[in-house]
This record gives structure tokens, sequence and C-alpha cells, in this order.
């Protein structure tokens, strides 16, 4: 697979954004697309395999189970963007199914090289696929993908995984609004929502008794330390999954086990921690299934059909642009 890379300054954005993370007024915060580096990610593929965690097998099961119906809904004929491909597993099916019908064109987007490396070796056996990354933020890649149209074209986005929940919901509406704008009337978007369950279920799910999610967590410390020289004691600082009823979101936070200062030499900073204190991570918001419907209206879609898995409350939400 032919990979497009970017050479911008990775670096320096990111000593940017731990920067003005870390030194915010009130509570400390880093950017959960931070958590991704290779080792990230090899945790996160980890973690869709526990038994406390069934969002990533709910998505894979909807989509093993409900791809030709999918398919059969799209107006084609398509090439397919898929916005965070991961390793490319659980699109397997949906691709096998459009390929049955077409020859395609299959353009995964991710800021995880290996992640892309690792999705192109698990999908290029697949028959009438060509497939070109773009190791690019979302909206970037998908730019590039919508300049490659082809005349009489349609664009078919794949955004799984539920990573949508890991934007606050306005944001969540201002970021499909966004790649609203990139397609024409009668484009496609899948939408992989995660859906509200129990309390404990979720606590769960987030921190598990392997300690794999605490792992990936404290990894964006280890992160800061390996990029940006930092001196981070991961050993000083507890993972904690907690519930925000209000904004119907599980939060990820590293607290701080005692008062400690931290230097991050590449971002030009010393960083101040009382005990008890925490770093905000990641959110992940939780839908109901009837609100996607107006949640794609607010963004410029009509939501066609939808699939929820039983099993683990997961929602396949096939949007069309208006
Ligand atoms: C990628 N994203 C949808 C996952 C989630 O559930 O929010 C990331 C994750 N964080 C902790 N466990 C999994």
């Amino acid at each position: 697979m032919l990979i497009h890379a970017i050479t911008a300054d990775v670096t320096y954005e990111f000593a940017s954004e731990v920067r003005a993370g870390l030194t915010r007024e009130g509570q400390k915060e880093l950017p959960s697309k931070y958590l991704y580096d290779d080792v990230g990610s090899a945790l996160f593929e980890v973690i869709s395999h526990l038994p406390e965690y069934g969002l990533t097998r709910a998505d894979a099961r909807l989509l093993r189970r409900y791809a030709d119906e999918i398919v059969d809904r799209v107006a084609g004929p398509v090439a397919v963007a898929e916005l965070g491909s991961g390793s490319g597993k659980k699109t397997r099916w949906l691709l096998q199914a459009l390929c049955r019908r077409q020859r395609t064109s299959y353009y995964p987007v991710e800021i995880s090289r290996s992640a892309l490396a690792m999705c192109e070796r698990e999908l290029r056996d697949i028959d009438a696929i060509s497939i070109l990354g773009f190791e690019r933020e979302y909206l970037d890649g998908l730019l590039e993908v919508a300049a490659r149209r082809k005349e009489g074209q349609h664009l078919f986005v794949l955004f799984l995984g539920s990573t949508i929940g890991n934007f606050d919901r306005p944001a969540g509406v201002k970021f499909l609004s966004e790649i609203r704008r990139t397609l024409e009337p009668g484009d496609s978007l899948l939408l992989g929502t995660d859906l509200l369950k129990p309390v404990e279920q979720l606590l769960r799910a987030y921190d598990d008794d392997l300690g794999v999610t605490a792992a990936f967590n404290l990894n964006l410390l280890a992160r800061i330390n390996r990029e940006l020289d930092a001196d981070f004691e991961l050993s000083e600082f507890a993972h904690q999954a907690r519930i925000n009823r209000e904004a119907r979101r599980v939060e990820m936070h590293l607290v701080s086990k005692r008062r400690q200062s931290v230097r991050v030499p590449a971002a030009n900073i010393v960083v101040e921690f009382l005990e008890g204190e925490s770093v905000w991570t990641e959110s992940s918001h939780k839908y109901t299934a009837e609100e996607i419907f107006e949640t794609a209206r607010r963004a410029g879609f009509r939501c066609q059909a939808q699939w929820i898995d039983e099993e683990w409350p997961f929602a396949e939400n096939l949007l069309v642009a208006e």
C-alpha cells in the first residue's frame, strides 16, 4: 500500500498541546488523540479483546452480520474513506460486501503509521480492492480523499468504533457537520455509537481487572517522557475511570498520588501537582439510539437506518448527506 505521510513538525505540536493542557487554570487536560502512539495503539488492540470491554466486538458483530444489508443501502458506485481505521479487521466485512458489487478504492485515514500498515496487511487479500492510506488527521485526510472523487462516484465514509464518543456532544455535531461539508448530497456516513448502559458495567469496561486500560492511560505520561524528555514517575499516578451522569460519559483521569512537580523540558514547563489532583485524558460519551436521529439532522444528515447489538448495546447508524 502507498501511504501518504506528512512531515509537519508533530513533536512541536505535541509539545504545545501538552503545555496548554497541563498549565491551564483548573482541571488539567491532555488530548485523547495522543493516547495512540505505537504502544497505545497496541494496548487499545488488547483492550478490544477484554471480557469487560464489549464495544469493539459489538461493532464487529454488527458489521459481520449486516454488511450486505448496509452496503445495499449505500448509493453506488462508491469510494470508501475510513476515519481511524485501526487494524482494519472489522472493516473487512463491509469491504468484501462492496467488492462483490464493484471494484473498490479504500482510503484509510489514520494518525498512527503502524495502524495503517497493520490495516493494509489485514485487508490486501480482498479481491477487487485497491488501498491507499493517508497518515493524516481525520478531516485533512477526508479532504484529500474527496479531491480524488471520480465523476459520478459517491463517497462512503466510515467512522466506526464509537470514536465520535470521544468528542463532547457539541464538538461531535461540529465534527459531523465538517464531514458533511466535504460530502455531496446522497453520499453516506456509517457512524458507530456506543449506547448507554449501567454504571457498573461502564466502570468495569474502563477499569479492567488486568490493568490494560490503566496501562493504556499511563502510557500517555510515558509517551511524554519518551518524546518530550519529561520526568513523570509513572508509579506516582493512578488510572481512574469516572462516570459523569449529567454529560452521559465515562472519563479517564490520571490522579497524582502525592504532591509533586514534573519537568517537561521540550514543552518548556515545570508542572505542579497537588495530591489527588488529576489530568483528564479522555471522555467516552454514550448515546441513546433515539438521539442519533437528531444529532444527524443537526449536522446535515438523515439517519436512514440503524442496526443495534443486543448483547452489548451499540448502534451502527447509516447517515445520508441531505
Ligand atoms: C476509541 N474509543 C472509542 C475508545 C473508547 O471506548 O472511548 C477508547 C478507549 N478508552 C479506554 N478504553 C477504550
